[in-house]
């Protein structure tokens, strides 16, 4: 059994994890010896063949100006055949880092560098950073050997070599990358996270070359949230997981539902913007209500037309004689209702400047209608909205209980309407936030090989002397031999937003697409489980049997299968 304090190597000599496959469950130990399949297109010589020239997801004359050495770049595709793309008897000098939050699947990236390495490029070092880039910043690695990393493989959590939210962005903090990447004399890095991960990485390649810098820097689509995606790049892993652990935890507590017949049960989901885990959530499960963040701000909706939606089923239910239910909240929720969109938007501005007093005067900034807002929304979700910004400028939405919020409301609307004498239900609401119980779960069958694939994919590019590329690994509704497997130029989707009071180069987040397969299909059913109980339950993740390697709902109608 390998122990990882025994092997810890690089300039830490201090055991960073607590990792030892002696002491893990009978499921743990099983999967890490899980054989994992690689798209054929790995097992066999491949070459580089380069697309068209790229341009970017939104304002490409900003971004080309913000990426002049890697603006344009085509993407890559690896296909059957000899070439001098890989050069033989390399021997590199690769770093890793893990960035933001957990994804159940990161260790298998690593594994699939680790693994590309060993067998491509014999020899070579890998160099894992710990705590995220604040580990490049300040040097902090873990030389990562085969005894490393052997007890994390399919394991869940990133606690290998552990992430952070910091972010590479002043001239010092580039400067600090530099001195690593010299110091460590890398040929190259792997960025693996998300929307803002990966646009950190492509700053990182732009500054690496055009200070003529050998080291390469290539990202791979990390986030539970599924919002990192394109043609080229379906799915950002670990949204399989994720919504297959939140899936069977919902499953229960709707037969919890119908089994007490006394609750409401308030799901809020994870997912920090988009609603891709709720959606992909309700139609694992048929919960009653299902908001989409995405559909309440195409539909301008207001805090109190939610409310009368979700009081509105209530009392339908209850003159069927159902006083139960469950509903499903995107946790990015109140983030898209128009007026409080304004009011977060004219809090950023407030809290970038630093002028909030103890006075309160700092509220005279807000408008009319932000203020008004403000001074509605109970204490507790006022101050949610005030915490600090995450490094990137973005609202820490796990930390608004908007399903309290929203209970709250229900409740006063409810006790209304029976004063009225147009409800005569009982209404009772449980609170739940399935949000960090998702991320680190063992990874499914799709998220392992995934992983894998990008991991390996990664390794391939760095080898074959890319940067700015992202790990793109498609054709996923096919089994894991027809995979396709290359790289997409980051800047390809960059757009410029507004962060910290100041323009951004970001990756545009892709969002629930309202004429999507998924979003469509869900409407079509969603009035059907509203008033009926259609619930399913689940049930855990399995490793083997028939539904071993069900992919997702999203990503099959994504790709265009029936799901
Ligand atoms: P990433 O975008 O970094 O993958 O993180 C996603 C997420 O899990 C969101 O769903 C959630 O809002 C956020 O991280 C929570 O952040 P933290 O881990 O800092 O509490």
């Amino acid at each position: 059994m390998a122990s990882v304090m025994a092997a810890n190597g690089g300039q830490s000599h201090a055991p960073v994890t607590g990792r030892f496959a002696a002491v893990y469950s009978e499921v743990q130990n099983s999967r890490i010896d899980h054989a994992l399949p690689l798209p054929s297109v790995l097992g066999k010589p491949f070459k580089m063949v380069n697309g068209p020239r790229s341009s970017a997801a939104g304002n490409p004359d900003e971004i080309a100006k913000l990426f002049p050495c890697l603006f344009g770049q085509p993407p890559a595709m690896l296909v059957p055949g000899e070439s001098s793309d890989f050069p033989s008897g390399q021997i590199l000098k690769i770093g890793v880092v893990l960035s933001g939050g957990q994804a159940p699947g990161g260790h298998n990236v690593i594994s699939g560098i680790f693994d590309y390495l060993q067998d491509r490029c014999k020899g070579s070092t890998l160099y894992g950073f710990r705590g995220g880039p604040a580990g490049i910043m300040k040097c902090k690695y873990v030389v990562l050997t085969s005894e490393y990393i052997y007890p994390y493989r399919n394991q869940g959590g990133f606690d290998m070599i552990c992430s952070g939210r910091d972010k590479i962005e002043t001239p010092e903090q580039f400067k600090q990358a530099e001195e690593t990447t010299l110091k460590l004399d890398l040929d190259g890095l792997v960025v693996i996270g998300g929307d803002d991960s990966n646009t950190n990485a492509c700053l990182l390649a732009e500054n690496f070359r055009r200070k003529n810098m050998k080291t390469r820097v290539i990202g791979c689509p990390k986030t539970i949230d599924g919002d990192l995606k394109c043609k080229e790049v379906p799915a950002s892993f670990g949204f399989d997981t994720a919504c297959k652990v939140y899936a069977e935890m919902i499953g229960n507590v709707m037969i919890d539902a119908r089994s007490t017949g006394k609750y409401y049960h308030f799901v809020r989901l994870m997912g920090r913007a988009a609603s891709h885990i709720t959606l992909e959530c309700a139609l694992q499960t048929h919960p009653n209500i299902s908001l989409i963040g995405e559909e309440v701000a195409a539909n301008k909706l207001t805090l109190k037309n939610v409310t009368d939606y979700i009081a509105n089923v209530i009392c339908h239910r209850a003159e069927l004689g159902y006083n139960y239910g469950v509903i499903l909240i995107p946790e990015g929720l109140i983030d898209f209702i128009p007026e409080v969109q304004q009011l977060i938007a004219e809090l950023n501005e407030i809290l970038a400047h630093d002028i909030v007093d103890e006075g309160g005067l700092w509220k005279k900034k807000l408008n009319d209608q932000s203020l008004q807002l403000f001074e509605f929304l109970p204490p507790a979700i006022q101050e949610q909205l005030m915490l600090e910004r995450d490094p990137h400028g973005n609202v820490q939405v796990a930390k608004i209980e908007t399903e309290k919020m929203l209970i709250q409301m229900v409740e006063t609307e409810l006790e209304q309407r029976k004063q009225r004498g147009t409800y005569k239900g009982q209404f009772k609401g449980q609170s739940h936030f399935f949000g960090y119980e998702g991320r680190c779960g063992l990874p499914s069958n799709f998220d392992s090989a995934y992983c894998y694939a990008l991991g390996y994919a990664a390794g391939a590019l760095l080898h074959s002397g890319k940067t700015g590329l992202i790990s793109s690994v498609g054709n996923l509704a096919a089994p894991v031999g027809e995979w396709t497997v290359g790289g997409t130029a980051l800047t390809s989707l960059m757009d410029v937003e507004r962060r910290h009071g100041k323009f951004k180069p970001v990756i545009k987040k892709a969002m629930v697409e309202l004429d999507g397969a998924p979003f469509k299909k869900f409407a079509s059913m969603r009035e059907e489980w509203a008033l009926n109980n259609r619930y399913i339950s689940p049930g855990p993740i399995q490793f083997s049997g028939p539904v071993a390697d069900t992919v997702n709902h999203t990503l099959l109608l994504e790709l265009g299968d029936t799901a």
